[in-house]
């Protein structure tokens, strides 16, 4: 039996974000994934993004995460003081980040000193 949460959540994933041609992302491609060491700037440059697009981020959970934060903790990777700039966590080791709005995304890697080492990423979202 379909129960109703289910096709309720099945109607959800034909929402709006839902164009033609949405891309998905491997942050740092399947060869690097969300790992220290690589340089996301680098692999953000050649890429477009645009609202509906979705970023993958894979990880071993127990080494790194991926925070949402705003633009200032992305430049000084500092989460504490109550973590103002921390939008949304993620900690799954494989987590699909729906870039839904026509905005600038940062993420980091808030493990100790590895956002500091350069685990960090910016992204423009284009409106579709
Ligand atoms: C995003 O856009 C802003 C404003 O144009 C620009 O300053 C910034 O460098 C861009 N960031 C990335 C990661 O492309
Ligand atoms: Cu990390």
């Amino acid at each position: 039996m379909v129960s109703l949460a289910r096709a309720f959540a099945a109607l959800l994933l034909l929402g709006p974000w839902q164009r033609a041609g949405a891309a998905e992302f491997v942050v740092g491609d399947v060869a690097f994934g969300w790992d220290s060491g690589v340089n996301y700037a680098a692999w953000a440059r050649g890429r477009a993004f645009a609202v509906g697009d979705v970023l993958v981020f894979e990880y071993v959970s127990s080494q790194h995460n991926v925070y949402e934060v705003s633009e200032s903790t992305y430049h000084s990777c500092d989460t504490g003081g109550g973590g103002s700039g921390v939008r949304v966590r993620y900690t799954s080791g494989y987590d699909r980040v729906v870039l839904a709005d026509a905005r600038s995304y940062w993420f980091i890697c808030d493990f100790p000193g590895h956002c500091l080492g350069g685990m960090k990423l910016a992204v423009n979202v284009s409106g579709a």
